[in-house]
């Protein structure tokens, strides 16, 4: 095609998962109760009282979901294990539990797909939360045990290991807004948490490289603020700060941002969680860095620097939330793919190492056409302009190795049920029929050309 972007040779094609999301199977083989299952039973907390108890049934029907990838074209097909599949309790390992992901390798593996493991992806065994969860100092112990487990038994054919996604979410959504399981509202607790959660990754990422892992990641979520005017730089910090640098920074070697802890001071939560030796165990160098984007923030500073912020982050004040600007997503997401150029380069300047697009995408109203077909043009279009943003940060300079959709499939979409519809592939929760969306076909087609189209270009 005319406008034809090129990727660089080598650049990663996938797609992505996640456990609780797409497995069921919960009670099968052993595996014992996450928090997730525990939080969907809880009246109100999820939309439509729905769970991951069956989901996509991936449990059963891993190899047609492998096919299907392959099929896409994709060269990489991330997911992450189930710690309360490993480990029921969280802390014996339990044989059935490790031999599920050993299938769902070697059958990765002998259709040419590149696994990308990520070993947590908000799934806590619940006897662990029952002990402290995040908030137990212990957790960076037992999550390196767990991590270790999986090792031993995965890391002959597993070569790329992510420690956690989106800390962010467990940790502030987990226990400080209570959206996220476990559910708890408390925003001191949720500082803890999210220091807890980088030192056992910290810890994690240590023992793994000691096993001789040398594609090693974590996975963080950005959303880039946006202001109108310069006067609202604040905001712009403030936000940023909290939800950005927060995670990003310490990973680098870089410590908390002095002007986050001076804005979470009063809450008095993280400072008091870092104990000597914590930051430098945090800074144990990963070798690239997920990016999670969907979408960027609209804020505004407040005339008072101490006014509550009208956004529940822990700490946030001085500065609102402004609503997202059309066209908007099925989750109410504005759809703003300069962000993400914008995004890419910036955190290649500031981490100096390469990045993957680890999870983007959309949700959107999709319909199964009489024909069978799934004709998602919006999640066409979202697609065509992020993978346009992402050449375009290439074109700047920014390392940019790989692309991983979110997400393979329709699955279940956290407190909102299953009415998000995040896949490139079409789920029948009823008959666990699986079916192409032109978003897949899509995918596919700008995978085997290593291209996207132009923007004046079609795709049918
Ligand atoms: O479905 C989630 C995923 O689990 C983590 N990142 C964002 C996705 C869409 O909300």
């Amino acid at each position: 095609m005319t406008g034809d972007r090129t990727f660089p040779p080598g650049f990663l094609w996938g797609a992505a998962t996640a456990a609780y999301q797409i497995e069921g199977a919960v009670d099968v083989d052993g595996r014992g109760p996450s928090v997730w299952d525990v939080f969907a039973a809880v009246p109100g907390a999820v939309v439509g009282g729905a769970s991951g108890a069956t989901a996509c049934d991936h449990y059963h029907r891993y190899r047609e979901d492998v096919a299907l990838v392959r099929d896409l074209g994709l060269a990489a097909y991330r997911f992450s294990t189930a710690w309360p599949r490993v480990m029921p309790d969280g802390r014996t390992a339990n044989p059935a539990g490790l031999a599920f992901y050993d299938r769902l390798v070697d059958t990765l593996l002998e259709h040419g797909i590149a696994p990308v493991l990520t070993l947590y992806h908000w799934d806590l065994p619940q006897s662990l939360e029952e002990r402290g969860g995040w908030l137990d100092r212990d957790i960076a112990s037992w999550f390196t045990d767990y991590a270790l487990t999986v090792h031993n038994r995965l890391g002959d054919r597993v070569r790329s290991w992510t420690t956690l996604n989106e800390p962010f979410c467990s940790a502030f959504l987990g226990y400080g807004t209570g959206e996220h399981a476990p559910g708890r509202r408390c925003h001191r607790d949720a500082l803890r948490a999210a220091h807890h959660h980088l030192l056992a990754h910290g810890h994690a990422a240590m023992a793994l490289r000691s096993s001789g892992v040398t594609d090693l990641a974590i996975a963080l979520n950005f959303s880039p603020a946006l202001a109108d005017a310069p006067d609202h730089h604040d905001a712009v910090r403030r936000f940023d700060a909290v939800h950005n640098r927060f995670f990003l920074d310490p990973v680098l070697g870089l410590g908390y941002p002095p002007d986050l802890l001076d804005d979470i001071a009063h809450l008095d939560g993280l400072t008091p969680a870092v104990q000597d030796g914590d930051l430098a165990v945090i800074a144990e160098p990963v070798d690239w860095i997920g990016v999670n984007y969907y979408a960027p923030t609209r804020v505004a500073s407040l005339p008072d620097p101490t006014e509550p912020s009208n956004c529940p982050l822990p700490g946030l004040r001085g500065m609102s939330v402004l609503p997202p600007r059309g066209p908007l997503t099925v989750t109410g997401w504005e759809q703003h793919p300069d962000s993400l150029t914008d995004l890419l380069v910036h955190l290649a300047e500031r981490t100096g190492k390469p990045l993957v697009v680890a999870e983007n995408g959309s949700a959107f109203p999709d319909v199964v056409d009489a024909d069978g077909r799934v004709r998602d043009h919006q999640r066409v279009r979202y697609l065509a302009e992020h993978l346009r943003a992402v050449h375009a940060a290439i074109q700047a300079g920014a390392d940019v190795r790989g692309y991983l959709a979110w997400s393979l499939l329709d699955n279940f979409e956290w407190a909102s049920g299953y009415g998000p519809r995040f896949g490139v592939v079409h789920v029948d929760f009823d008959s666990q029929r699986r079916v192409v969306k032109d978003s897949g076909r899509f995918l596919a087609q700008v995978a085997s050309r290593n291209a996207v189209p132009g923007l004046g270009d079609r795709f049918d």
